[in-house]
């Protein structure tokens, strides 16, 4: 890594190109319809870790993908986050007034506009991925719509979000809640790092296994952490049980394990994530970054 900015800088730098990116893919704040746009850009823009266009870039530069197919990659998997935070907050899901330190969407312009913002942040993210080059080939390059279609869909993310409103109140097993958590938040994870290593040459076999691994673990992680924070702010602000859910009482991984052997499944994890990089060297130093940096906001 000698001569290359420190993560911290390679992070700051990554943001930044991701919010140009999204800036110059989402249609501009005067373009009709104007409230629908407007609303798009309030959800997506100024905000957010963009934790998934970092994993892509990371992969992608282990593969030697192209920064602007990078760029592409990385607004297709964070509008569809976008998209995906939109709906979350809303009544006939989590009910949540704030996001990223503001009121959520449909607090802020209407319920119509959030489910439209939603919709549209989607299908911008299939167009950001098909309308120009994102890999070496076409055949690669309609992989990689169909890999992101399914990370989202019934399969993935919004089956995963099925899962989660079906469990309110009621008691899950571990691997119960570790099927639930691999589809809503790991699936989309998982094709960040895939979709980033296919914009680049094709890896072996061998290789792209090891990333997959790698992606499956830091999807779960993502979680395991998620569930630290809220569950350790809980405790800190409301003085609540540590592990229940503040707004539904909906299962953890703190509930589940408590949070010391929540913390340690954390670390073993990391381990994990880890020794499944060491065959790359020091190129996957960014990825192996990123996996300590989901764990070490924790504690
Ligand atoms: C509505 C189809 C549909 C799916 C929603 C992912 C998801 C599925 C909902 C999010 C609910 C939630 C808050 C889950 C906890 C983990 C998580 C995804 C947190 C938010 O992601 P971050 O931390 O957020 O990457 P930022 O703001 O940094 O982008």
């Amino acid at each position: 890594m000698n001569g290359s900015p420190s993560f911290q800088d390679w992070m700051g730098l990554i943001q930044q190109r991701t919010e140009q990116a999204l800036e110059a893919l989402l249609p501009g704040a005067d373009l009709a319809p104007r409230r629908l746009h407007q609303a798009m850009r309030y959800a997506v823009l100024g905000g957010g870790k963009r934790v998934r266009p970092l994993l892509a870039q990371a992969a992608g530069e282990l593969a030697g993908a192209p920064a602007e197919r990078l760029d592409r990659v990385s607004c297709a998997v964070e509008l569809i986050h976008a998209y995906s935070l939109v709906h979350d907050d809303m009544p006939c899901m989590d009910n949540d007034v704030l996001r990223r330190g503001k009121p959520t969407v449909h607090v802020e312009y209407d319920e119509a506009t959030a489910l439209l913002v939603g919709d549209a942040l989607q299908t911008l993210a299939f167009q950001a991925l098909a309308d120009a080059p994102v890999a070496d080939d076409a055949a690669t390059q309609l992989k990689m719509v169909c890999m992101l279609a399914t990370a989202s869909g019934s399969r993935g993310m919004a089956g995963g979000q099925a899962i989660d409103l079906a469990s309110v109140g009621l008691q899950l097993s571990r691997e119960e809640l570790e099927f639930m958590h691999i589809h809503k938040t790991g699936a989309l994870i998982r094709a960040s790092v895939l979709l980033g290593a296919h914009a680049g040459r094709a890896l072996d076999e061998a290789d792209m296994q090891r990333l997959d691994h790698y992606a499956k673990v830091v999807g779960l992680l993502f979680q395991v952490v998620d569930d630290i924070l809220d569950a350790e702010a809980d405790t800190a602000t409301l003085g609540k049980t540590a592990g229940k859910d503040a707004d539904n009482d909906k299962p953890t991984y703190v509930s589940l394990l408590g949070l010391s052997e929540a913390r340690r499944l954390a670390e073993d994890m990391l381990a994990d994530a880890r020794a499944t990089l060491q065959p790359f060297g020091d190129a996957a130093g960014r990825l192996e970054s990123l996996a300590d940096y989901i764990v070490h906001r924790a504690f």
